[in-house]
């Protein structure tokens, strides 16, 4: 017999609901992030990675990439939780990334998109996965920035990007992400992205909505960390600059470049 206490059961004992998310609200702001990319780093470099980014004052670590390969993310996860307490979140490119060894995962709706497939068609197909295993699933609008060249996400996705010089449209899409209930923004211009989100549409996205405002792609340098921290980021991200083992000198550097904007 179905009585209301089994329904809830059913679900609720696996399942975190929010845990993560609310210690992204209530973490001191703004936040950096470094997104790694095992696919790329490799395991054993990844873990290294994540362990020294928290010994440096990073707040937070993505893992995910925007290829579809993924081979060695349980592992890592599951060896990167065993060292570190920072939250480490999935970031899937397209949805098709998933672990339960992750904290969370940031559960993407690329709305800068018209592609039916990235608007709901990636969803439905992962929301069960996603349930089965437990995992936190945090609504982000991803929102895809024109950032110069081509980016692979943009290739990828097959989606136009909002025009860089277009605020006005970025604002729209936030609001829509806002009205429809997503928790969370993510202002992309893709991974190696030759010019970084722009500074006038982060403080206007800012301007506009109290979700947390992630803002990553092409950012190479403290100074251009600071700038994106300074305009409003909540979390500032990257992810090819501390793929190379010799600019993990640079992580304290990045770290100070984003906190300085702390009030
Ligand atoms: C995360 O895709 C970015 O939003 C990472 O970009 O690799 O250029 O740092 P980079």
């Amino acid at each position: 017999m179905h009585t209301p206490t089994n329904r809830v059961n059913s679900y609720s004992d696996s399942i975190r609901m929010d845990q993560t998310y609310e210690q992204i609200r209530q973490m001191s702001k703004p936040a950096y992030f470094v997104l790694i990319d095992p696919d790329k780093t490799g395991f054993d470099a990844s873990v290294r990675l994540a362990v020294l980014a928290e010994q440096k004052g990073v707040d937070g670590i993505l893992i995910g990439s925007s290829l579809l390969l993924h081979d060695n993310l349980d592992r890592c996860l599951s060896a990167i939780k065993k060292e570190i307490k920072i939250p480490v979140i999935i970031f899937p490119g397209l949805l098709n990334t998933f672990s339960p060894n992750a904290d969370a995962i940031l559960f993407l709706n690329m709305i800068s998109s018209r592609n039916a497939q990235l608007l709901i068609g990636e969803q439905v197909r992962a929301a069960p996965l996603i349930r089965k295993m437990g995992l936190e699933a945090i609504s982000t609008a991803y929102i895809l920035i024109e950032s110069g060249k081509l980016t692979s996400v943009q290739y990828v996705s097959n989606s136009l990007p909002i025009p860089r010089d277009k605020p006005d449209i970025l604002i729209a899409h936030i609001l829509a992400a806002e009205y429809i209930g997503m928790k969370m923004i993510y202002l992309e211009a893709g991974s190696g992205a030759e010019e970084t989100v722009p500074l006038e549409m982060i403080k206007r996205a800012k301007e506009t909505t109290e979700l947390p405002l992630i803002v990553g792609g092409g950012i190479r340098t403290p100074q251009a960390a600071s700038m994106i921290a300074e305009a409003g980021a909540d979390i500032v991200v990257t992810g090819t600059i501390m793929e190379e083992s010799a600019h993990h000198d640079q992580l304290s550097e990045f770290v100070g470049a984003v906190h300085r904007w702390r009030k």
